[in-house]
């Protein structure tokens, strides 16, 4: 029997009930992380990850100080340990937050280990392994041990400990967290109601170039999508600001490009502009949105993703039918998407 690609499909499946469980999760460990949080009253916070971690990063730092007001920025944590001078500011009182699926990724425990050594500040570690060695150097542990994949590629590990992070942001900015239970409903329509949309577009062969578009609080969750695709995939697949698109990567658009777009409630109109203008450039046209965008319906096909909810919890909810269109494509390209080629699930390296 054909197994190609069975984990990746039921992980991915596997999300609003893996989501259910890090609300509790986070409900569970909020006390603890409200409390370093008050102690230590950081006046800025770096997130750091590896791959699909930094990616990660990149979006709870986006969202961090987008709920607080307190600086928040994401580095790869290689550069920590590398250029440690250009991340850690000197003057202040910064809150290191270490994401790691495996909790075992050699740069982000350097990059623990050199932070400590110069710095008083506290670090948070989000894994989904809490007896891992990250977990262990961390003052305080979010984990998620159940997310964890038998795959290679991220997809539940990714969302769910987005969504211990999120939870973070959210209760410090002091939000009502309990909307965040109507996720995993909104995980599961979207998964039944798009798996169609996903797989005609992954399986679509005139399609040979792959181009993701977030702004604000979604372009690290476009740069996860775009890594997606090729790590699943194998295929040309890139990441890019929305309008910054406009300016120089335009050029590769062709009828052999596919544009998606995650367009963000506050900036509909812009970041639609540039959808409508790669379609008449020849691309072929996908967007998320949280409600349906009239301009772009001759031009486009959409996905709607009618949350409800407010604007800083819905990132988490473009991802789920993006990680179906590479596992589609993946199959289509006749790969196995739980295998993909040259990686492991953790990179351990003699720094
Ligand atoms: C990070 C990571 C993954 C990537 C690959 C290698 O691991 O870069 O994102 O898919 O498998 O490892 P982790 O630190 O989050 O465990």
């Amino acid at each position: 029997m054909d197994d190609r690609g069975k984990n990746t499909f039921q992980e991915i499946n596997s999300q609003p009930e893996v989501w259910a469980e890090a609300i509790n999760v986070y409900k569970a460990g909020s006390k603890v992380v409200g409390e370093l949080w008050a102690e230590n009253q950081p006046d800025q916070i770096i997130f750091i990850g590896c791959g699909s971690t930094y990616y990660l990063a990149k979006t709870a730092s986006a969202l961090f100080q987008y709920m607080t007001g307190v600086p928040a920025f994401a580095y790869p944590a290689s550069e920590l340990v590398l250029t440690p001078e250009v991340v850690i500011p000197d003057s202040r009182k910064v809150l290191l937050v270490a994401i790691s699926r495996s909790g075992e990724t050699t740069e982000t425990s350097e990059a623990i280990s050199l932070y400590q050594k110069r710095t008083a500040g506290k670090v948070v570690a989000i894994t989904c392994d809490s007896q891992s060695t990250i977990a262990k150097q961390a003052d305080v542990g979010l984990g998620l041990d159940t997310a964890k994949e038998k795959s290679i590629a991220q997809t539940r590990s990714f969302t769910s400990m987005l969504i211990l992070a999120q939870s973070f942001g959210g209760d410090i900015a002091s939000q009502e967290l309990k909307d965040m239970e109507k996720l995993p409903i909104v995980a599961k329509r979207l998964l039944f109601e798009y798996r169609p949309l996903a797989k005609k577009f992954g399986e679509s062969q005139q399609i040979k170039k792959f181009f993701f578009l977030g702004s604000g609080l979604l372009n690290g969750l476009a740069n996860e999508a775009m890594l997606k695709m090729k790590e699943m995939s194998l295929s040309y697949s890139e990441a890019f600001h929305v309008l910054e698109f406009r300016h120089g990567p335009m050029s590769m658009i062709d009828e052999s490009s596919l544009v998606v777009g995650f367009i963000s409630d506050h900036a509909t109109a812009q970041e639609a502009a540039v959808l409508k203008d790669m379609h008449n450039l020849g691309a072929k046209i996908l967007s998320l949105s949280e409600a349906p965008i009239p301009e772009l319906a001759p031009i486009a096909e959409g996905i709607v993703l009618n949350t409800g909810l407010p604007e800083w919890m819905r990132p988490v909810t473009y991802l789920p039918v993006l990680q179906l269109l590479a596992y589609y494509r993946s199959m289509s390209n006749g790969l196995n998407p739980d295998r993909p080629a040259n990686l492991d699930a953790v990179v351990k390296l003699t720094l």
